[in-house]
């Protein structure tokens, strides 16, 4: 058996059970795909996934690329390289194609649940595999020609990167400084050094688009400072005819250093030097617009998306891991026995401080998967073209939530995953060392957790004048008013009020703190200080929603006598729900007073006090 174990049950549970997104199958833009194309993608991919996909995870790992200066070229691992033509061969690029691209013709609900598949048995490879979804942003902005390039990027399979990060300029993209100088035949020479690229090289596919931020310089170009002074340029690897794709000569985007990294190293990170090395780095602006950040930000929302659901997959493998090893492992007498030392011994499930860290895994592995997935409806229906405007705000709201929760909380349980191990968990000999490594960049790349904080609150709250989140809260509400799950669940319900009613509190004390800073602007301090605390609070809030929501779906299939294996599975939709609500949800209280309590004492110790 590989290392990856899915869970394919929960994911058609919250999709067809909880979320019924059969509703849209079939008709308008998901016209190709019925009810059984979907449960047919996942489980041929489930396969795939759990087999072959999986087969190179370790491998890839122990034997990280490697990378060539002279001839600024990287060489990946034969056993990875396998598992990335397998994918490739059955043409599951097509998950992230738009259909003019050759996309499946299925929502973004099934495509990210299918994504999760293969982020949680190998994530690099969907990484590499994303060419085919950058081609769609080509598509989506470029011009007649560049949209045939994207079609070029298409059909001949390449690679494609996100190009921002600089040594200076990281979370503050705006401070970037390599630029674009345009050329009298209308493309622009790029002249800089990125770093942290990546998929920045590979030899397995033949040509590679870079997207990349520069600065234009030229006549008649306003030169702005800050995000809003750059643009999005196309830069390929190899130049090639536009016409049939075939490549031409080596363009001057070459890599100069891969980072040895802490985990994910078989996908590579590389420092991209433009224009440095005697070839000009030859770029396209993209569109005919100077309008980079907007554009980028197009990539940089599914790729929050992908960070948060790679984070979920990886703990959702982490604790059913766990799980197996707890169920097997023997060792120490049942609690109510310990005086007597003949007593029998156990298996580690029979513990109460194994089982709590067990159902704390399960809760939020579970809760986080209902939650991209809630996420994704929004962007279901976004593409059905129903209440476009509100489920916009909604997802945009919900993108921090995905990626900042998302990664910290399976950060943190995968450490409970481990502990669940013993010793044992310390060793290569099981998967979970590698998936804390490899999960570790999801709270850092792509914002880290305080950048997506301040959007959180910023944007997507305040700029919002509050009204994705009016309606978040009108539906927990509605959850709350109403007497599903047969008067069961009464407990969980008015916890989950309280917690609501906290996380609220929290966020009027944030925009009192704003308020208060047009008269002193110090109290932006405080928001500062909070924002992390509110976005893994209202994080909180909606998993225990989604998972009362689920167990009102499970009780009510657990009244209608359900298969004895079916029935395990429902009893711990429940169980999951009600211990979330009554051991996590009540700390959203005591998180609420400090925030209350904040004052601006922090800001004001010496920095040599450190
Ligand atoms: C990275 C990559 O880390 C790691 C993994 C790579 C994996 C690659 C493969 C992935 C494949 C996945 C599939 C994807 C493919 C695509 C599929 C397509 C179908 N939302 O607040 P302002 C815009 S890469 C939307 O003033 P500052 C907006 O235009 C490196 N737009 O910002 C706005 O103008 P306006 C990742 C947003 O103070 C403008 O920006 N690096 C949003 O100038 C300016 O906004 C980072 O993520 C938003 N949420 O700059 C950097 N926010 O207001 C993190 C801003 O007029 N740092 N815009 O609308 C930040 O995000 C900063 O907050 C900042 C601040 C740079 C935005
Ligand atoms: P910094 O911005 O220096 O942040 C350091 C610390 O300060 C963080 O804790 C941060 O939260 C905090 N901080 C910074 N500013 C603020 C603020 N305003 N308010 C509160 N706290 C703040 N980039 C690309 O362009 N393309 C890629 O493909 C890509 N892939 C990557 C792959 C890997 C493995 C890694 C490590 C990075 C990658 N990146 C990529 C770069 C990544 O997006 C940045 O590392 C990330 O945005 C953070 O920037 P930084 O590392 O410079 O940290």
């Amino acid at each position: 058996m590989g290392h990856y174990k899915s869970n394919l049950r929960d994911l058609e549970f919250t999709l067809f059970e909880v979320f019924k997104i059969q509703q849209r199958l079939g008709s308008g833009p998901f016209e190709q795909a019925d009810e059984d194309t979907a449960r047919g993608v996942l489980t041929e991919l489930n396969a795939l996934a759990t087999g072959p996909l999986a087969d190179s995870f370790a491998d890839a790992d122990r034997n990280p690329p490697v990378f060539d200066p002279k001839t600024h070229s990287v060489t990946l691992p034969e056993s990875f390289k396998a598992s990335y033509q397998m994918l490739m061969d059955g043409e599951w690029w097509r998950l992230g194609a738009i259909d003019e691209l050759g996309g499946f013709g299925i929502p973004p609900t099934v495509q990210w649940a299918a994504g999760e598949l293969i982020l949680g048995s190998n994530p690099a490879l969907f990484m590499y595999m994303a060419g085919a979804s950058f081609a769609s942003i080509a598509y989506a902005n470029g011009t007649e020609e560049q949209k045939r390039w994207a079609q070029l990027m298409v059909d001949r399979g390449w690679g494609a990167t996100m190009v921002l990060t600089e040594p200076d300029a990281g979370s503050d993209v705006g401070a970037g400084r390599t630029k674009a100088v345009l050329q009298e035949d209308g493309s622009w020479h790029l002249d800089g050094v990125k770093r942290f690229i990546t998929s920045g090289d590979q030899d397995m596919t033949e040509n590679i688009m870079h997207l990349v931020l520069a600065r234009p310089e030229g006549p008649g170009i306003e030169a702005k400072p800050g995000t809003k002074g750059l643009s999005l340029f196309l830069v390929p690897k190899f130049h090639f005819d536009p016409k049939t794709g075939e490549l031409g000569e080596r363009n001057g985007a070459f890599v100069t250093n891969i980072e040895h990294k802490m985990g994910i190293k078989v996908s590579t990170t590389c420092e991209l030097t433009f224009g440095q090395h005697g070839v000009p780095a030859r770029g396209w602006l993209l569109g005919e617009v100077h309008d980079g950040i907007a554009q980028m930000f197009q990539v940089i929302e599914h790729a929050r998306m992908m960070v948060g659901t790679k984070a979920i997959a990886t703990l959702s493998t982490g604790y059913l891991n766990a799980l197996e090893y707890a169920k097997e492992r023997v060792q120490g007498a049942d609690m109510t026995q310990m005086l007597d030392k003949a007593a029998p011994r156990v298996t580690i499930t029979h513990h109460p401080d194994v089982r709590r860290s067990l159902m704390l895994q399960k809760s939020y592995a579970e809760g986080l998967r209902a939650v991209y997935l809630y996420t994704a409806t929004f962007q279901d229906q976004i593409r059905a073209g129903e209440n476009v405007e509100l489920a916009n705000r909604v997802n945009d709201l919900l993108l921090p939530i995905v990626k900042g929760v998302g990664s910290e909380r399976a950060y943190e349980m995968l450490t409970h995953s481990l502990q669940t191990l013993g010793g044992s968990g310390f060793l290569q000999d099981y998967p979970i060392e590698q998936y804390i490594r490899d999960a570790k960049i999801d709270s850092l790349y792509e914002g880290t957790t305080a950048i997506q904080s301040l959007d959180f609150f910023f944007r997507k709250i305040v700029r919002d004048k509050g009204q994705a989140l009016g309606f978040l809260a009108g539906e927990i509400q509605q959850f709350i008013a109403n007497e599903n799950g047969n008067g069961r669940l009464k407990e969980e319900r008015a916890l989950l009020k309280q917690a609501l009613e906290d996380a609220q509190g929290m966020l009027g004390t944030l925009i009192g703190f704003l308020t208060a800073s047009q008269e002193d602007q110090r109290n932006l301090y405080k928001v500062g200080q909070n924002s992390v605390t509110l976005l893994m609070s209202m994080g909180d809030l909606l998993i225990g929603w989604l998972l009362l929501r689920q167990a009102d779906v499970a009780i009510a299939a657990l009244d209608s006598g359900p298969s004895a294996k079916d029935r395990s599975f429902y009893e711990g939709k429940v169980a999951a729900a009600s211990f979330f609500a009554k051991n996590v949800l009540p700390e959203l209280s005591s998180r609420r007073k400090i925030v209350e309590s904040t004052d601006s004492s922090l800001m004001e110790i010496d920095e040599a006090a450190f």
